[in-house]
């Protein structure tokens, strides 16, 4: 076989005819976003739409510059820059078959810690219209006990003493607004892209919090000037495996560094309010809503919080992969009880949404068996998806007499995951969390104090309080530490 082609600019032509690529001007397009947070699912996502729109029409005002905050973002800037910002995109769909695309929609990246004032100087550039986000769920500094910015890290404290040289994205965005209104340009439009309810909203309370503390008089420019959109984002994006690599090489004759690989299906819903202009994303399959609250809600308490049920509670048993948990029919029985049980009665109605259609598309999506999307991807971060995804869902059902058995499980699972780091057979899990360490000092007291994983308030705000909840809590942490096989505890819940 021939050598696999490099994926650069000038070889783009060199591709074979079945790679999609960009039909437009790539050296005519000028960055109108700035992106911080370069990871799959930007890559799946915001870039793709991106790139759509740059195909269908004009938009070549829009292009993406990239930004990575910290050190660990170096290495997808190194293969972006040596590969033109180019990337492929592999669409898996569950037949088995797989759409190759290589996006064009990045044109720059540029690393925070290296030069921060670099990064303000380019959110703060004229070209700049809109400054997205996808940072985590971990990322908005929100203390989920008392709902407020948390001024207690001690990078946002660094933050509040070097503006000019910050290392959190709210001492960036601060530092860019300040310097756009200093230069007398529009605010920028600051666009979460994150799972989080009201994700607009939250970033706006949390960037105002910190400007507040830095510059009064700046924090009520942005207050009246910024806009900060609601959205609802979505598509499952696994994490790449070298498997994908491989298959680029060998199969469809392109080297690529670190593709993205995704599931066909994808929705983005936006609140239209933006400070400074926007893409027509709507041209190439985005929604314009005027109230996001109930996508965006449907979406976190039934696929997130799905996925989180199946990943806590799959990584016990032992399966290893999102669709291994739907193809077994224990699983795939219990996703479903929790999703009508106690997700579904605490939702609102969506226009236009069947939710039994939306519930039964779930299922098929994570049981596509090409995405191979892993629990552990599922499990990182739990400290921060739980309170967002799952916990919200007990505490409404709690407060109007529901159901909370299915998920109370999952917590109960959460504790012996945190404390014992293995599944039932006794394999150890890779457990990635920024709070795996008070996790496990906290989920270790048990079972003698059984209540001990739940004094973690920042993460389980009052549910130790709760005597119901508690006590059913109770029950099922003490099975599971008497016999961690989980599936009798499912089973019994059924
Ligand atoms: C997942 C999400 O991280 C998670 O726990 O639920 O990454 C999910 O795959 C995406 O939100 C899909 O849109």
């Amino acid at each position: 076989m021939t050598e696999p082609v490099q994926l650069k600019q000038e070889n783009l032509h060199r591709l074979a005819d079945e790679i999609a690529r960009p039909s437009y001007d790539r050296s005519k397009v000028r960055a109108g976003i700035v992106h911080i947070g370069v990871g799959g699912f930007h890559r799946s996502h915001e870039a793709f739409y991106t790139d759509a729109l740059m195909n269908d029409s004009d938009g070549s005002d829009w292009g993406i510059c990239g930004v990575g905050l910290r050190d660990a973002d170096r290495k997808i800037g190194d293969i972006l820059k040596a590969q033109d910002y180019l990337y492929t995109l592999i669409v898996k769909h569950p037949q088995g078959k797989l759409e190759t695309c290589v996006i064009g929609s990045l044109i720059d990246f540029m690393l925070g810690c290296d030069d921060p004032g670099a990064v303000i100087d380019r959110m703060a550039s004229a070209d700049t219209k809109i400054v997205s986000l996808t940072i985590t769920e971990g990322g908005y500094n929100f203390n989920p006990a008392t709902g407020e910015f948390d001024f207690g890290n001690p990078d946002v404290r660094h933050d509040l003493e070097n503006p000019s040289r910050p290392k959190t994205v709210f001492g960036y965005l601060t530092a860019a607004l300040k310097k756009r209104r200093a230069q007398g340009l529009a605010a920028a439009t600051i666009q979460s892209c994150d799972n989080i309810q009201h994700n607009g909203d939250m970033t706006r309370k949390m960037v105002l919090a910190f400007a507040y503390r830095q510059d009064a008089d700046l924090a009520r420019w942005i207050e009246s000037e910024v806009c900060f959109p609601n959205a609802m984002v979505d598509r499952i994006t696994p994490v790449t495996t070298a498997a994908d690599i491989a298959y680029l090489r060998k199969e469809m004759g392109v080297q690529d560094q670190w593709p993205v690989t995704c599931e066909p299906f994808t929705q983005w819903v936006i609140e239209d309010n933006f400070s400074n202009g926007r893409p027509s994303w709507e041209k190439v399959g985005a929604q314009f809503v005027p109230d996001v609250t109930p996508y965006e809600k449907m979406k976190i308490r039934l696929l997130n919080a799905g996925h989180s049920v199946l990943g806590m509670l799959g990584s016990i048993h032992g399966h290893k992969t999102i669709d291994g948990c739907v193809a077994d029919p224990l699983f795939a029985s219990y996703l479903r009880r929790f999703m009508d049980a106690e997700a579904t009665p605490v939702l609102d109605p969506v226009e236009g949404v069947d939710l039994e259609a939306y519930k039964d598309s779930l299922i098929e999506r994570f049981g596509n068996p090409h995405i191979k999307d892993s629990v552990a991807r599922i499990c990182l971060e739990s400290s921060a998806k739980l309170p967002k995804f799952l916990i919200p869902t007990i505490t409404e059902n709690l407060a109007r007499g529901g159901s909370i058995k299915y998920a109370t499980l999952v917590i109960a699972a959460w504790c012996f995951y945190s404390d014992k780091g293995v599944d039932q057979h006794g394999a150890g899990l890779d457990i990635v969390d920024v709070m795996k360490d008070e996790l496990h000092q906290a989920a270790k007291g048990t079972p003698d104090d059984t209540l001990s994983f739940l004094k973690l308030e920042s993460v389980f705000g009052s549910l130790i309080h709760n005597e119901q909840f508690t006590a059913l809590y109770t029950k099922m942490v003490q099975a599971l530490y008497e016999n961690p096989d989980i599936s009798l505890q499912m089973r019994n819940l059924l």
